[in-house]
């Protein structure tokens, strides 16, 4: 659903605007991210821009929109794919029911550890999985970590799947991240992101999950202040780039493009790295419980959501081969 705010920051700009600026026309492309401005998505596309404007001697940059003033992650997508906005760092989940191969990187306890991860979405499988935005008038650029998503509750500590039964618990507006929740017995709310906050508060949910860093820079661990570490889903990030928009660049200007995203990954863990540490801290400062959790458990209880979302015969393999990984 588009706002009044959104329409009002979408007006008079002239999308892939070539503005001239003396002789040379310059293309400042949108870039939209629900995060707020110092979060290391936000400084990651930032880089790209900065890359861009070097490598194209200021013909292209970027704009990048934080704190969601463009719109919540799901509508982003519609938009995006129209063209309207030209660049969106997003979250893998928002995708999993427009994208089948989407779901597989999102799958609780795919990944072994953060390594495994990063090897996996580096290489040709993750490359097989970035072309399957193309399908949907995307051109998918690079993946950035998002570490491990964990619980969190404003009732009691969460060590075992019983601990969470009845619980409401906000998810992203993906299906299979609602069959994972409804498989540990809690009942699962999809909710746009920056709805949570107040939803805590007034008890309309008991809690979400989320990483460190969003934990932190949302404050919800001032209203949940129960984080257990089940680290059950890895669920990375995703820069993407409207197809019409990527079409209207030059062939050159294309393999500029497509290379300063994936250079800027590295830049982004060096910053997720020191942010998630900080925003372990300021938590724990800030009053909240954690708790490390027996993940075996949790693992067994996800049987039924592999069932239902690793039917088709190429997700089958794609686990596999991810699995495959060393
Ligand atoms: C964050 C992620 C966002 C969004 C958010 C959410 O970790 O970076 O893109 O998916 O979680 O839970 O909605």
């Amino acid at each position: 659903m588009l706002t009044k705010r959104m329409f009002s920051a979408l007006a008079g700009a002239a999308i892939l605007a070539a503005a001239t600026t003396g002789a040379a026309a310059q293309t400042v492309l949108r870039s939209t991210d629900i995060h707020p401005t110092d979060y290391p998505t936000v400084e990651a596309v930032r880089h790209i821009s900065k890359l861009l404007e070097e490598r194209t001697k200021g013909r292209i940059k970027i704009n990048v929109f934080h704190s969601a003033q463009l719109g919540n992650e799901k509508d982003t997508i519609e938009q995006t794919r129209f063209g309207v906005i030209d660049l969106n760092r997003i979250n893998m989940a928002p995708f999993n029911n427009l994208i089948p191969a989407t779901n597989v990187p999102s799958l609780p306890f795919i990944f072994r550890s953060v390594e495994h991860m990063r090897k996996v979405m580096d290489g040709p499988i993750g490359d097989s999985i970035l072309k399957e935005f193309e399908k949907h008038d995307l051109v998918g650029l690079a993946f950035y970590d998002s570490g491990s998503r964990s619980f969190y509750n404003s009732k009691r500590p969460i060590n075992t799947p019983a601990d969470m039964k009845g619980m409401k618990i906000r998810v992203q507006q993906s299906d299979m991240f609602v069959a994972l929740v409804s498989a540990l017995g809690a009942n699962a709310t999809p909710m746009a992101f920056g709805e949570v906050y107040s939803a805590l508060q007034t008890g309309v949910i008991d809690g979400a999950e989320n990483n460190w860093p969003s934990y932190e820079s949302t404050k919800h661990f001032e209203v949940s202040k129960f984080y257990s570490l089940t680290e059950h889903s890895l669920s990375p990030e995703v820069l993407v780039m409207s197809k019409r928009s990527f079409d209207k660049l030059s062939k050159e200007d294309q393999e500029i493009m497509k290379a300063a995203a994936k250079e800027s990954v590295a830049k982004m863990r060096e910053l997720w790295d020191a942010r998630e540490k900080a925003s372990e801290a300021k938590v724990k400062a800030g009053g909240a419980v954690i708790n490390a959790v027996e993940k075996q458990p949790f693992i067994d209880a996800m049987k039924p959501v592999y069932d239902r979302f690793v039917t088709d015969p190429a997700l089958k393999d794609l686990v596999a081969k991810i699995q495959a990984v060393k």
